[in-house]
């Protein structure tokens, strides 16, 4: 635990546990675990508020998180110009929440993580596709065992984000819990992780000078280990140099 002289304020978008009705709002506590253990303060950004209050709600953030979680709807197919298979599960409200998040925080240049659904919703508002249904294979996405324990590898792009905080390791090992994965990288994302089968497991910014990443596993739950641990440090460094910035920014504009 350490902290920043400034707690970054990070957005974190939540939906509902059924979709497309009031129910319950969901959200996996182990996010704010990641965020507080690392210095920041999560701020809850939920469906029900329109769309205007979403992009105050991410101006007023040093950062923004998007999650994923057990039993977490799938972006609508229509995002990408697709028909939804029977497989797929759809919240229509936290897509349109976290589509307007997205274009908010990229617009002002602020880190963003996606995480699961997070890095599968990343990838379609930035305009890229997914594979809908991921069929059983040589690597278990699905695992039935707790998601504090690895499941399969993943190989990392030497220099990308993920690389540093994983201590340089390029093989790192991860937990899985997904049926669908990204197709086609947006333009401004770049693959920088796949799983043994080829599946996209991390996507980055393709400008360095932008904290924009997209993880298929679920750091969160595996902050028991260094390189997770760092990824989330970086995370949370990076929405306070953002804030430092746009301060610095305006003290000295005229
Ligand atoms: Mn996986």
């Amino acid at each position: 635990m350490f902290d920043h002289p400034h707690r970054p304020l990070i957005g974190i978008t939540v939906g509902r546990d059924v979709p497309n009705r009031p129910s319950v709002l969901r959200l996996t506590e182990n996010y704010v675990r990641a965020l507080t253990s690392s210095g920041a303060i999560p701020v809850v950004i939920t469906t029900g508020i329109d769309t205007a209050a979403v992009r105050t709600l991410v101006e007023r953030v040093d950062g923004l998180l998007l999650p994923g979680g057990v039993d977490a709807p799938d972006p609508h197919p229509r995002h990408y110009s697709e028909e939804a298979q029977p497989t797929t599960v759809i919240d229509e409200d936290l897509d349109a929440l976290e589509i307007a998040a997205i274009a908010r925080a990229t617009g002002l240049g602020m880190p963003v993580l996606g995480v699961c659904r997070g890095c599968q919703i990343l990838n379609v508002a930035l305009g890229g596709s997914l594979i809908q249904h991921l069929e059983p294979g040589k690597v278990n996405h699905l695992q039935d065992i707790p998601l504090g324990l690895e499941t399969h590898e993943l190989r990392l792009e030497a220099g990308s984000r993920l690389a540093a905080p994983a201590g340089g390791e390029l093989l790192l090992r991860v937990n899985s819990l997904h049926h669908q994965a990204i197709a086609r990288t947006a333009p401004g994302l770049r693959v920088v992780g796949t799983s043994e089968d080829g599946v996209v497991e991390a996507v980055e910014s393709t400008d360095p000078d932008e904290w924009i990443v997209g993880v298929q596993y679920h750091p969160e739950e595996l902050m028991h280990r260094l390189a997770h641990r760092g990824l989330f440090a970086d995370f949370v460094a990076a929405c306070a140099r953002y804030t430092a910035a746009r301060t610095t920014e305006r003290n000295t504009s005229p």
